[in-house]
């Protein structure tokens, strides 16, 4: 009776451990994902963009748009600068900063609430535009 009960608990000890190191591993990986930074994402990486993405581009020296819209929520936008000098897309009340090198471009997804957000390139005051999340 002694004996049985201590096996118990040394397999209940035992299964508590394994199961405290898997969360860990996971807990590891998460934070290494570095998900949280949306603008990491990288199309030209195989990032593959949602069917509801918005496109932009940049090119001589001016957006293609300057008014977007998007649903409001998950929101994904694919900037593509076509000039040879950076441009970024950015919006700085929603932590969005997608800043591309000349001939390439980026992805960003972030969560956006209903409302009117101004777009622009850090590099170029001229560039501007607004978003508008319904
Ligand atoms: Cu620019």
């Amino acid at each position: 009776m002694r004996l049985a009960h201590r096996y118990t608990s040394l397999a209940a000890s035992a299964v508590l451990a394994v199961g405290a190191l898997g969360l860990a591993a996971c807990g590891d990986d998460d934070s290494d994902d570095g998900s949280v930074d949306a603008t990491e994402n990288d199309a030209e990486n195989g990032v593959e963009a949602p069917d509801d993405a918005l496109s932009i581009s940049a090119s001589d020296f001016e957006f293609s748009t300057d008014s977007l819209s998007a649903d409001a929520g998950e929101v994904t936008v694919v900037f593509t600068n076509d000039d040879g000098a950076p441009h970024s897309f950015t919006i700085d009340d929603l932590n969005v900063d997608i800043d591309v090198s000349g001939g390439s471009s980026d992805s960003a997804t972030f969560t956006a609430e209903p409302g009117v957000y101004e777009y622009y390139c850090t590099y170029h005051g001229t560039m501007q535009g607004t978003l508008e999340v319904n």
